[in-house]
């Protein structure tokens, strides 16, 4: 990976480019720098850089001696970046996707900005490390490259610490202790000394639920907690009684659907009770005994007997999911069972009608009791459900 850092104190960076990790990725050849300073590049008295704005307040940096310098320094293959509040803000996912470039060119601004016909034909990416104002983008700059160095390969001596975070992806870090293991009357966790890894990592897993409950519930929206989940995930479709035909026709992709999510059971409950239910399975299941879902999909009496067997199986109450419950905002609904799934380490169970009518929950507009197309959308609120509930967005 190659940096160009172009800047009008490029003293900044010496002691960056020359300490600890960085500093060893550099001597180790993984990493390598350029110094441009506009102030070469300009063809003004003194190398005059910056102007005064028009329209007044205060002073922006000329598009010449910037357009030059990049000019200078960028081939077709570079991604030129502006550090500036205005940009998109950093984070880990745009690091990892900045870690697959070859030359980053980075843009330390100063004063109020730069002119913006320059940002305009030379700026690829505009990047904020958050929202503050700093005097310039000197510290946005070694925040990035140092972000991103981590990703190189080498970098980091152990390669676990880099992916360990991306397994714990999304979710905060749990504490960390070393010795003395009682320091000023504060003891460590017992656990941690126990020896027990089954045991540490459970713990690990908790407190990093725990953290990001109480100081980040925000994170838990895109969160991959698919390694935090304790107990299953599960499925249950509600079979309309007149439309058995049609739900027989959906139901094997949807459990199939189901499974490769990562459910542990589909439930098929129709309205006219378990012994229903139980021939529409076993008629699907003589029909394509081979299939993947044949042993996945279970006929139940209810949500009450799907909720009980859960709770026999996996010695916990399921969180229950009911149907319509990405109708009404899936956001809301998934906030609040991601919160108490992972607290208490509960099994939790999505329920979804399966069937052409209007169902009751579905919103206001049309007829009561209209009949409509068949709602193929089930397919796409089954997905989009427990993509969003497992977080697994980005993977
Ligand atoms: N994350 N600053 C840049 C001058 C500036 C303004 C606009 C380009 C466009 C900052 C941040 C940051 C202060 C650096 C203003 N340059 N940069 N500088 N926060 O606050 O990136």
């Amino acid at each position: 990976m190659k940096f160009t850092v172009i800047s009008a104190f490029p003293e900044f960076f010496g002691p960056f480019f020359g300490t600890s990790v960085i500093g060893k990725a550099t001597a180790k050849g993984l990493i390598s720098h350029e110094l441009l300073n506009p102030r070469d590049f300009s063809e003004a008295p003194h190398n005059q850089i910056d102007d005064y704005a028009y329209g007044g307040g205060g002073m922006v940096m000329m598009a010449e001696p910037l357009a030059r310098a990049v000019e200078a320094a960028a081939s077709n293959t570079s991604k030129v970046i502006l550090m500036s509040p205005q940009g998109k803000r950093l984070e880990e996912a745009l690091v990892e996707e900045l870690a697959m470039e070859d030359h980053l060119l980075l843009l330390c601004g100063h004063y109020e900005g730069v002119d913006e016909r320059f940002v305009e034909s030379f700026v690829d990416l505009e990047v904020s490390i958050g929202d503050f104002v700093l005097t310039g983008g000197e510290i946005p700059a070694m925040a990035l490259m140092d972000a991103v160095s981590r990703h190189i390969s080498g970098v980091v001596g152990k390669k676990e610490a880099v992916e360990e975070d991306s397994f714990f992806r999304g979710m905060l870090d749990t504490p960390h202790y070393t010795r003395p293991a009682e320091w000023r009357g504060k003891k460590v966790p017992g656990v941690l000394l126990s020896g027990d890894h089954g045991a540490v990592s459970s713990w690990r897993r908790q407190e990093s639920i725990r953290r990001t409950l109480e100081r980040r519930p925000d994170l838990l929206e895109n969160a991959d907690i698919r390694p935090y989940l304790r107990k299953g995930v599960y499925v249950l479709f509600n079979v309309d009684p007149d439309e058995e035909d049609i739900a027989e026709r959906v139901l094997p992709t949807l459990a199939e659907d189901a499974a490769a999510m990562g459910c542990k059971k589909a439930f098929l409950v129709s309205v006219k009770g378990e012994k229903a239910a139980r021939d529409c399975v076993n008629r699907l299941k003589q029909r394509s005994p081979e299939a993947v879902w044949a042993g996945f999909l279970k006929a139940a009496g209810g949500i009450e007997t799907a909720s009980e067997w859960i709770k026999k199986r996996e010695k916990a109450e399921p969180c229950v999911v009911p149907e319509g419950h990405f109708r009404n905002g899936l956001g809301t609904a998934l906030r609040r069972v991601k919160r108490e799934v992972l607290e208490k380490g509960k099994p939790v169970i999505f329920c979804f009608r399966c069937c052409r009518k209007q169902s009751p929950d579905s919103p206001k507009g049309d007829a009561e009791g209209k009949e409509r197309e068949l709602d193929l959308s089930l397919f796409g609120s089954l997905a989009v459900t427990l993509d969003r509930f497992f977080g697994c967005s980005r993977c």
